[in-house]
């Protein structure tokens, strides 16, 4: 096999001068795969460039321009940043790789614009793509392997690409961790549901454990498992065997369920120091907090416990979605402040409720009902644009309530509030530093933005009633700005795509949708367990 020389893309951001928040994080957010997939291909042979694209890089210096084999990671917020990467590059004579979340959940999107386009995927997977590395257009192959791996390189090996992502960071430096993929539970609106849980050998974790030992001081680990603690005496027996106590702190996404009293003790000892639950509606999803209440009864329970939380772990974010079916009138918006008041210590992180794509089985119930909007998948991150049409509110009057719960989770008076109710000095500073950045003051002056364009501008409110497909000015200028000069590379089309593609696939049958549909869309049916814990309806807010 000839030496190939290969570019590696992660794509942590949509696009250049990221805010304050971005500066200080975005380093800390790199996703793990594409290291991996340096070490594989560094194995077998080739030279790699390894790009993490945090915001602050000239992405077209930094990437040297005669390669033969470019893989790009992205999130579907970067998708149209990755199809004018793709363009550019294919014109140079690469041959162009696609694979993340977009590519898991816009499999059919994504194929017109990359030679390969994998969902999950291997070692086989990338040894295959190594040794064929041909133009595959006008549209590309999709390759996937039928589970998700068993193993990936070792923190060691992957050092090579994490240290120099890290040098970016100025202050707080997170090392990226995975111990687990997938899920027992089968939460319909959830990418893993369908996705059987497997962790890595807990050898190999403690390995990587020991390893970051001789690197950092004090290191801070931040997980990336969907699912982290469903062994949860597995995880904190590994890390009580390899980490002194008191050399090391962790970030993990977890649910209420998982955070008893005794569970939360066992993480303090373990130097758990910041912890995301996600609490998502007081409506709906009464399985993800593990309670049956709801409405007021179940601020009270949830705010009692986000409170005995935080005398064990300095630092809490809890993750809303708004725009959920169960909500309606003023009421779910109401209770979301009474929480703020109640529980003033906690940072909470709305999420508008979003479809990606064939990500969760439940998304083919909003295409069913001819509810989502064909946004540019640029806005698709939770915030910039919501693509399902709310069941129980007008555009105005929904936007109306998310401009207020914004406004009063981060207004002058909650901000000082976080202070005192959070324990420590790096919380503190987290807690307002976020508030007063892309999070808070950010998505408030984003939202009123929205707000005044349904009342101004008549081509927006068309669009998002459904009742045109052309994107408004407003949108398209904003992506214009971000993708700068590389505007000009998105290709003809790559500003659409269908919203209805998943459906479409289950009534018709494509070699590329019968794939998808197998290795995607689930290797098992449903097992109606109830779940007993939850992580990614309200997807991480920390990006
Ligand atoms: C950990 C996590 C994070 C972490 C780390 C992110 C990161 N850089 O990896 C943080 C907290 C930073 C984060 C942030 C965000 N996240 Co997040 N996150 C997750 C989570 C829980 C696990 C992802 C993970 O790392 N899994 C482990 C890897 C090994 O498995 P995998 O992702 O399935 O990847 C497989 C394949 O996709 C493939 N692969 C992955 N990457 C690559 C790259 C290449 C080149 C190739 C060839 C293959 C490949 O190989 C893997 C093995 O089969 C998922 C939910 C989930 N269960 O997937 C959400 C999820 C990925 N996040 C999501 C979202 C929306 C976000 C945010 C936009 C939230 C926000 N508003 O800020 C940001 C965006 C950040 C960004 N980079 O753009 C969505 C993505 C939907 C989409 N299509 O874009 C998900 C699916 C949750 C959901 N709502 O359903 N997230
Ligand atoms: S929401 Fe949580 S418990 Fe449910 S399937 Fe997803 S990861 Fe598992």
């Amino acid at each position: 096999m000839r030496r190939l020389r290969i570019g590696i893309l992660d794509l942590v951001t949509k696009s250049p001068n990221p805010s304050l928040y971005g500066r200080v994080m975005n380093p800390n957010l790199a996703s793990i795969m594409p290291q991996a997939i340096g070490v594989w291909c560094q194995q077998a042979g080739h030279d790699v460039r390894f790009v993490c694209y945090t915001g602050m890089e000239d992405l077209l210096e930094e990437l040297p321009s005669d390669l033969d084999l470019l893989f790009i990671g992205a999130f579907t917020q970067s998708a149209q940043l990755s199809y004018a990467l793709s363009a550019l590059f294919r014109s140079r004579g690469a041959v162009t790789v696609l694979g993340g979340p977009h590519a898991r959940c816009y499999p059919e999107d994504a194929v017109k614009y990359f030679d390969y386009v994998v969902g999950f995927t291997d070692k086989k997977i990338v040894d295959e793509i190594l040794a064929d590395c041909s133009q595959h257009r006008p549209i590309g192959q999709f390759l996937s392997a039928a589970n998700q791996p068993n193993e990936i390189p070792s923190l060691q090996e992957r050092w090579t690409f994490i240290q120099p992502t890290l040098a970016k960071a100025p202050t707080i430096k997170i090392v990226p961790m995975l111990g687990s993929l997938g899920c027992p539970y089968t939460c319909s609106f959830c990418i893993d549901s369908t996705v059987d849980y497997q962790p890595f050998s807990f050898q190999q974790l403690r390995d990587d454990l020991a390893f970051v030992l001789t690197k950092f001081k004090n290191p801070i680990i931040g997980w990336h498992d969907p699912n982290f603690g469903v062994r949860f005496d597995d995880y904190m027996e590994a890390i009580e065997a390899v980490v002194p106590q008191g050399r090391m702190r962790h970030i993990a996404e977890s649910s209420l369920s998982l955070l008893s009293e005794p569970h939360l003790k066992r993480l303090r000892q373990n130097g758990f120091q910041a912890i995301l639950p996600g609490i998502e509606s007081w409506y709906d999803l009464g399985n993800k907090s593990k309670t049956s209440r709801t409405g007021m009864d179940k601020v009270r329970q949830v705010s009692d416990h986000v409170n005995m939380i935080l005398r064990y772990i300095p630092y809490i974010q809890t993750n809303f979605v708004v725009g959920m079916d169960g909500d309606s009138g003023d009421e779910p918006f109401e209770l979301t402040k009474k929480f703020i008041d109640l529980s003033p210590g906690a940072f909470p992180a709305y999420s508008l409720l979003s479809a990606f794509g064939r990500a969760a089985p439940m998304n083919l119930d909003y295409q069913r009902a001819g509810r989502l909007l064909p946004f540019p998948f640029h806005f698709l991150n939770n915030n910039h644009a919501m693509n399902v049409k709310p069941l129980n509110y007008s555009w105005t009057k929904f936007y109306d309530h998310v401009v207020d719960v914004t406004r009063y989770s981060f207004s002058w008076k909650a901000i000082a509030r976080r202070i005192p109710a959070t324990p420590t000095a790096i919380p503190k500073w987290m807690n307002v530093m976020r508030a007063i950045s892309s999070e808070g003051f950010g998505r408030i002056k984003y939202h009123t933005t929205i707000r005044k364009l349904l009342d101004t501008d008549k081509s927006v409110r068309a669009y998002m009633e459904g009742e045109t497909t052309v994107l408004p000015e407003f949108y398209l200028n904003r992506i214009k700005n971000e993708l700068g000069s590389l505007y000009q590379w998105l290709p003809e089309g790559g500003l659409e795509h269908d919203p209805n593609a998943y459906l479409k696939s289950t009534t018709e049958s494509t070699p590329l949708v019968k794939m998808a549909a197998k290795t995607t869309a689930g290797t098992r049916q449903p097992k109606h367990i109830e779940p007993l814990m939850a992580m990614e309806a309200a997807p991480p807010q920390l990006g």
